[in-house]
Order: C-alpha cells, then sequence, then structure tokens
C-alpha cells in the first residue's frame, strides 16, 4: 500500500471516527476513499454538517503533522482544502491532486482497487479525468464495498447520438441510456422514437443505485427534480463530471408517489444540454395511490411538452450568440411531445390518467381542452392532491408536473379534441426567436402565443369504467403558523437585468451563500416571492427549490386563474407583478442545495442561489 493510503489508513485510526466522521460519505471525499477501501460509512445516517468535520480534520492535519514527503504533503493539502471546500483555484487544485495520483500511482492498479467506483464518482476536481475510464469496468466489484444494497440498480449513460424526427436527415441529439443491472428489468421503460431519456420508475421506500456515465462532450451532472435526497445526490453543479467520467447516486426514494423527472445541471450548460435531448421522467409509487385503482398501464400516460426548432436540414436549432434571446429564454416553434412532432394519442372509450411535465427550456403552457371541457387535476409536482380540482384553463411552467383524469368514455370512436395553450400575456420580453431559415412556417411563437399541443383522437371502444375518487390522498392543512419565522418571512426579489438573473441582486456563485440563506435543520420556514420586475425586464419566472416539495400559502398581485397551488409543489410559476408566499419543512438532509427560476436561460445567466441547511448540532 502506497504511503498515502497507509495514512488515510491511519486517519481512520487516530481520528474521531466513531461518531460524526465514520457518518460522513455524502460531503467529504476524502472519506468516500475510505468509504470505498472497506473503512465503513453510513450514508443514510450522515446528518451532520461540513463545518464540524472542517474543524476535525484541520486538527488532524495539524496534529498529525506528518510529512514524508512532498507529495504527501500536497496530498494533505489536497485533503485540507477539499475539506475546506470552498475556495480554491482551479490551477491549484489541478496541481495538488496530480501529486495526490503520483504518490498514489506508486501502485496504480492498488490505487483504482482501492477508490473504486464509489470514490471515483464523487471525488472533485482532477482525480476524475485520471481515473474515470480506467474504473469503469470495476462497478460491481468496487460498489459492493459501499455497503448500500440497492433494490434497484440502473446504469444510466448520457451520450450522443442520432433519431430520425423528421423524414430526411436524422437530427443529433444528445440522450440518456439506461439499463437494469439488478432488480425488475420493466422499471425502465423506453419511449419509442424519442429522444427522451427512458422512464425510471420507482416505489417509494426502494432503495435506488444509479450509476451515471457522462459520454457527451462536455460536463454534466444529474438533478433529480423534486427528490428528497441528500445533497450529494442531488446534482448540484459543483459535482459536474467530465466527458468519460462517472457518478455514483444512491438513494432511499423518500418521496410520495407521482411524477418526478430527472435532467443535467451544469452551471451555465443546462438550457443546451436539456434542449440536446437530455431529461426523463422518474415516476415514484406508493400503497396509498395504488389503492386508488387509478387508470394504469396504457391509460397511465406520460406526456412531456417541449418547444424545439429545426433547421432544413432537421438539426435542432438553440440560441447563439443572441444575448436579447438568452433574456427571454428559448422558444421554439414546433411543439413536440415525448419528443415527436404533430403527436396524436389515440384513445379508448374509457378514463385515463395523464401525466405532464412541460420539459421545456422557458415556454409556459396555458392548458386547455379545445372542446372546452373543464381539466380534472388529480395531481401536482409531489404527487396526488387531497381531491380533484376543475379549472377551465391551467399554467404549466418549465419544470413543473400535473397529472389530469380524463374520461373519453362519453366520447365516440372517430371523435377528436386537442389539449391547446392558450393565449396569455408571456411579459414584455416573451417574443421568440427569429428563426433564420426554419423548418416549419418560419414564423416566432411567442410565450403566450395560442398554439395546439396535441391531438387526441378516439379509436377504439372499450368496456372498462372507472370512476374519479373524490378523495385521492391525505395532503393536509397547511400549517403556516408553525413557521419558525412566521413573523419575518424570508424574502427573495427576483430580477433580471445587465445580461444576468438574479436573486436579491445576487448572482449565482457555486458555494456561495449569503447569510440570509443558511436555515436550520429541523425548521419550518415561510419564503416569500417577488416577481415586480416591470418595463422591459417583466418576465415570469418559474421558481424551483431542490430537495424539497412545499406547500404554497398564498399568492399576491394575480390576474388570472390558471394555478393549481393545492397540493406539494416543488415549482411554483410566478408571473410578472406577482408574490408568492410558500411553507418549507427542513426536517432532514443538512447541506448546501439551490434554489433557481427554472427558465433554463435565466438559470444559466444566474438567476440560481444556493441555500444551506445547517446541521442541528450547530
Ligand atoms: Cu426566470
Amino acid at each position: 500500500m502506497t504511503a498515502l493510503f497507509k495514512i488515510l489508513t491511519e486517519t481512520v485510526s487516530t481520528f474521531p471516527v466513531d461518531s460524526a466522521v465514520r457518518q460522513c460519505f455524502a460531503c467529504c471525499e476524502v472519506l468516500q476513499l475510505l468509504a470505498a477501501a472497506r473503512l465503513v460509512f453510513d450514508l443514510e445516517t450522515c446528518r451532520r454538517s461540513c463545518f464540524v468535520r472542517t474543524a476535525g480534520i484541520r486538527n488532524f492535519i495539524f496534529r498529525s503533522g506528518a510529512t514524508t514527503s512532498r507529495s504527501i504533503k500536497s496530498s494533505y493539502d489536497f485533503i485540507f482544502i477539499k475539506w475546506i471546500g470552498y475556495s480554491i483555484k482551479a490551477s491549484n487544485m489541478k496541481k495538488l491532486t496530480k501529486n495526490l495520483i503520483l504518490e498514489a500511482g506508486k501502485d496504480r492498479r492498488q490505487f483504482l482497487k482501492l477508490a473504486g467506483y464509489g470514490a471515483l464518482g464523487l471525488i472533485a476536481g482532477g482525480i476524475r479525468p485520471l481515473l474515470g475510464q480506467s474504473a469503469a469496468g470495476q462497478h460491481g466489484d468496487a460498489i459492493s464495498k459501499t455497503g448500500f444494497v440497492p433494490d434497484l440498480d440502473i446504469s444510466l449513460v448520457s451520450r450522443p447520438g442520432e433519431l430520425a424526427i423528421f423524414p430526411g436527415a436524422a437530427t443529433q441529439i444528445w440522450q440518456y441510456h439506461a439499463e437494469v443491472i439488478k432488480g425488475d428489468k420493466h422499471r425502465v421503460v423506453n419511449l419509442s422514437r424519442s429522444y427522451l431519456g427512458p422512464i425510471i420508475k420507482a416505489r417509494q421506500g426502494e432503495k435506488i443505485r444509479i450509476r451515471f456515465t457522462n459520454s457527451i462532450p462536455e460536463k454534466s451532472i444529474v438533478h433529480w427534480h423534486g427528490l428528497h435526497v441528500p445533497e450529494a445526490m442531488d446534482g448540484h453543479p459543483r459535482y459536474v463530471i467530465p466527458e468519460g467520467n462517472s457518478y455514483l447516486y444512491e438513494f432511499e426514494v423518500k418521496n410520495r408517489a407521482g411524477t418526478y423527472w430527472y435532467h443535467p445541471h451544469p452551471h451555465g450548460r443546462t438550457g443546451p444540454q436539456v434542449y440536446g435531448g437530455l431529461a426523463g421522467l422518474f415516476l415514484v409509487s406508493d400503497t396509498e395511490e395504488q389503492s386508488l385503482g387509478l387508470p394504469d398501464g396504457e391509460y397511465d400516460v406520460p406526456l412531456v411538452i417541449q418547444d424545439r426548432s429545426f433547421d432544413r436540414d432537421n438539426q435542432l436549432l438553440y440560441i447563439s450568440g443572441n444575448r436579447m434571446a438568452q433574456m427571454t429564454g428559448f422558444l421554439g416553434d414546433s411543439i413536440l411531445i415525448n419528443g415527436r412532432p404533430d403527436f396524436t394519442l389515440p384513445v379508448s372509450t374509457t378514463a385515463y390518467r395523464l401525466r405532464l411535465l412541460n420539459g421545456s427550456n422557458s415556454r409556459i403552457y396555458k392548458l386547455a381542452w379545445r372542446d372546452n371541457r373543464p381539466l380534472t387535476i388529480i395531481g401536482t409536482d409531489g404527487g396526488l392532491m387531497e381531491s380533484p380540482v376543475s379549472r377551465s384553463y391551467v399554467f404549466l411552467a418549465p419544470g413543473e408536473r400535473i397529472e389530469l383524469w380524463s374520461d373519453f368514455s362519453d366520447s365516440p370512436v372517430g371523435y377528436e379534441t386537442a389539449l391547446m395553450s392558450l393565449s396569455f400575456d408571456g411579459g414584455r420580453m416573451g417574443r421568440g426567436m427569429m428563426m433564420g431559415g426554419g423548418r416549419g412556417n418560419n414564423q416566432t411563437l411567442s410565450n403566450g402565443a395560442k398554439v395546439s399541443l396535441f391531438k387526441f383522437k378516439v379509436t377504439r371502444s372499450v368496456a372498462i369504467r372507472k370512476s374519479l375518487p373524490q378523495k385521492l390522498s391525505e395532503v393536509g392543512a397547511i400549517q403556516e403558523h408553525e413557521a419558525d419565522n412566521y413573523n419575518r418571512p424570508r424574502q427573495f426579489y427576483l430580477n433580471m437585468g445587465h445580461m444576468q438573473g438574479m436573486i436579491n441582486g445576487r448572482v449565482f456563485q457555486m458555494q456561495g451563500v449569503a447569510d440570509e440563506e443558511i436555515v436550520q435543520l429541523g425548521t419550518k420556514e415561510i419564503w416569500e416571492f417577488i416577481n415586480n420586475g416591470g418595463g422591459m425586464m417583466a418576465m415570469p419566472h418559474p421558481i424551483h427549490l431542490h430537495g424539497k416539495q412545499f406547500r404554497v400559502i398564498e399568492r399576491q398581485g394575480v390576474k388570472h386563474h390558471g394555478y393549481v397551488d393545492e397540493g406539494w409543489k416543488d415549482t411554483v410559476l410566478l408571473m410578472p407583478g406577482e408574490r408568492i408566499r410558500i411553507l418549507v419543512d427542513f426536517d432532514d438532509y443538512p447541506g448546501l442545495f439551490l434554489y433557481h427560476c427554472h427558465n433554463l436561460e435565466h438559470e444559466d445567466m444566474g438567476m440560481m442561489r444556493n441555500y444551506y441547511v445547517r446541521g442541528a448540532d450547530l
């Protein structure tokens, strides 16, 4: 064993690992090395704050002080700096990690075996590029050392590909591919003729392992939108991995049954990567939902709505160099459903559960039936509502999901209807980009333009009758008076300006957290978001919190009726002039999480910040 790992091993024996440190896996890369070397950890029970461990390792380093060689000293520096983990220039990191590699490289094979996949996935900085390829074949052996026993073990790869979306030339895309390594093979469902990633199906309480490999030619990382997971599993952009490298996700599914999704989250490149095709649904079921007997199988239909623009050669067009278009966000002139244009859903004369996701970069849909029947809503971002609600139209902003109950039992075979997006005021900058030589009719489709999204055609008569349950779930009353900051809600002002997106006047910083963005684990808080941007910058902003489902307490300044705020939410739309108060329970998982505008171009322009959940012991 190299000197480096001798020291790492000694760390375990001299450090107070019995308490916090043995339990820490989520935040510290060095301990992940130790974990991979079978030196114990327990991801699930890690509830300590980084700062405790930071102080601990500092003491260890100072106390031990042993430096057998220059490179080992650098390794210490590396450990130390990584542990502190908040500010180091990339060049320095490269140098330090190179030293670490050199030292370990005396017995590279042993290092790889020791480090294993589990460590590779989470080690930051320059280590990954050196080890990623070599470790690719070591999943089985190395992963078994993490102690995590998954119910479902999946490999997930993002890679370039091509797809015949239109007649003629195939379209170059980026796509997620998944495969079940262990567990029920039917938990990964591929959508036919789609660039979208497969639907991953899980049950509440299951342990999921996802071995993500990034094979697109830029850095990426996967965010599980809406899932309540520990910080290292959430896909924060600080965990991006370069092409050819892997990241290991292991978490328990704690969410209620519902329609969640996954997509890339590298800072500054989320918009283009999602646009290129990287997105997929993550469906969760639970016993409460299953007892309802809702439409399932072919009558449970996922519908991902996205807008795209294509050139004459069928290739995707994205914003390039047009900063004003970026301020608006990308707006395409073709609507695609599950990755397919001109989509028609053939239906039978019975009830359907329609799971709609707005997977668009910035386009908002004002959903309504063409035949004027009301929309019957049974679920929102965080799963089923307490009872169905009826609306004549519903806004669905990027990132939001809604589930509809749609019964065609009274419609004759041959009947056709459509889901529309009605016209609305999408803000001063809601006009789409001008397409030079685009495919369709070459006209821009503004945010708020009326458009038919997709058709329903009744093609078959069946005798299946389903009645809509009037009680769907236990959601419970909103207990805002229980908030720890009931009399002083945190306020977050959303603004665009100077070609940047800002929250309380700040743009995104990778590890930056302002005092007003630190919350205490175990508290409930009211957060208030205010979209008062007027004039040229009057734009809608859908706000998303990572890692949490929350409840909407109230809205102010609302001029329409298209919101469904009754259920659990992780993304809420604020039209210009609106403010919203939400109740968030920080009951679990300390660490650094994101909140941001889910207009992906706004997000990429910095309208994103960290919030930090401080451990209960500090
Ligand atoms: Cu925004």
